[in-house]
């Protein structure tokens, strides 16, 4: 990759690592308790850390279990911004939430965060005896470049057939690492993200121009998206990405994969983290609604 390019990067990922810690704060500090434990995990591209979120006790055991891959451009290394989805929805869709850490770009470029993401996942299938939950009832979800690694990570499932999701979570995705930045529009002025941002995140993650069409980097651009899993797509109104996160719950629904799309009008992209409130709370208790209809036994 260009030098200056790196160095973006880099600059984008000091800047926005504080930034993006900052959850809205009545969306952080929820009254449900917090019961985590840390957990590392062997991939073929390196351990992984991650932070198991435990049901309340009275929980059937041993519960089903999410996976969840946090946002922040492939570049921001901040799971913990995640933090107050992840408890709320532990609490309350009855499932045990594995929060994973994966490595970040430029330092990690593709496919080293999406292997990563898969072997955690395959891991989690295989080990719930160990872990305490049930690894065959398993879903996968994420937040902005964190969905984009939950689609990848569901072909990767679908054709290597290693373990089926029950469910994926694709929340406010960039899913065409391909198209011109510039080609994703706004109807507001000045939305969270710009052409430039865009650029910064792709130009790091995939450095390669050639492999961004790859559907492991661009789910939106395949054609064969049959046989992946049933999908909650979450999209808002205001945010650049919007528009193929529309296009890709439309494009699942044809390929006959169950999907519930839900556009929130009046809120731009990472709404769940930075609010409105409101909007941001429907969005996590249709994330857990979801998750417990599809995870039940
Ligand atoms: C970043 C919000 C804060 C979180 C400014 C996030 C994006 C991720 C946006 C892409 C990836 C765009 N992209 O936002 O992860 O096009 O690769």
């Amino acid at each position: 990759m260009p030098f200056s390019t790196d160095v973006q990067a880099r600059g984008i990922q000091l800047l926005l690592s504080g930034m993006m810690t900052r959850v809205h704060e009545e969306l952080r500090f929820t009254d449900v308790p917090k019961r985590t434990e840390g957990l590392q995990v062997p991939t073929s591209a390196g351990p992984v850390n991650c932070t198991v979120y435990r049901p309340p006790a009275s929980t059937a055991t041993p519960a089903p279990v999410y996976v969840n891959f946090h946002g922040g451009g492939f570049v921001v290394r901040r799971p913990e911004q995640d933090d107050h989805m992840c408890r709320s929805i532990a609490a309350t869709a009855g499932c045990v939430v594995i929060n994973v850490d994966y490595d970040v770009a430029p330092q990690r470029p593709y496919p080293a965060p999406l292997t990563q993401a898969y072997d955690v996942c395959a891991w989690v299938a295989d080990n719930g005896t160990a872990g305490g939950w049930d690894g065959s009832r398993l879903a996968v979800g994420g937040h902005s470049a964190g969905a984009n690694l939950t689609a990848g990570v569901c072909r990767m499932a679908r054709d290597r057939g290693t373990f089926t999701p029950r469910l994926q979570i694709i929340d406010s995705a960039p899913l065409d690492q391909a198209a011109d930045p510039s080609t994703k529009l706004s109807p507001i002025a000045k939305p969270l993200l710009n052409p430039h941002l865009i650029r910064i995140f792709t130009a790091a993650y995939v450095p390669d121009p050639a492999e961004r069409a790859d559907p492991l980097v661009s789910p939106a651009l395949a054609d064969d998206l049959a046989g992946l899993p049933p999908a909650l797509v979450i999209t808002a109104e205001h945010d650049r990405l919007r528009d193929e996160g529309d296009a890709y719950a439309k494009a699942l629904e044809a390929a006959g994969v169950t999907v519930t799309h839900r556009v929130f009008t009046g809120v731009d992209h990472y709404f769940t983290h930075t609010g409105p409130v409101p909007e941001a709370k429907e969005a996590i208790e249709l994330m857990a609604s979801t998750l417990r209809t599809a995870l039940s036994a």
